[in-house]
């Protein structure tokens, strides 16, 4: 009995921890990843998909991360010919909504990556809600050759 008790307590524990992580702020967020570092440049980028798979609004309002100084949504628009970067303030998904974050379009700016991101390395993300909810994941560098 008292061991079935103590079994129980340690699968709900489990069970609590599992799921926070993907259904926060009622996110899912998949295929994350980041561009291996280019030498000589101390900026980086991640990407990701990201579902509202709630019924409400979402809107990211932010970032953060430990592997750089400084971290920003960034969106890519042509203007004037060129292709510019702009930062994103908000970013709102309708309730159903995908986004993919993907090279030349939305991505998440690092400046001043600390260090250089090889292949295979984590890289832990942290995006901000308008609601003050906020969500984890890990980003696996991938090599861009
Ligand atoms: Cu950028």
């Amino acid at each position: 009995m008292q061991v079935t008790m103590q079994l129980i307590k340690k699968l709900l524990i489990v069970s609590l921890f599992i799921p926070i992580q993907l259904i926060a702020a009622e996110v899912e967020i998949s295929n994350a990843w980041v561009k291996e570092s280019i030498p000589g440049t101390e900026n980086g980028a991640g990407y990701f998909t990201i579902s509202n798979t709630g019924r409400s609004v979402v809107s990211i309002v932010g970032a953060d991360t430990d592997a750089s100084r400084a971290i920003e949504v960034h969106q890519h628009v042509m203007r004037d010919g060129m292709m510019r970067m702009r930062r994103v303030p908000e970013l709102v998904l309708e309730a159903g909504e995908t986004v993919v974050f993907q090279p030349g379009g939305y991505h998440l700016m690092m400046f001043g990556v600390k260090n250089t991101f090889k292949p295979g390395d984590q890289v832990e993300f942290t995006l901000h809600f308008s609601d003050g909810d906020s969500v984890s994941f890990d980003a696996e560098v991938r090599s861009i050759r």
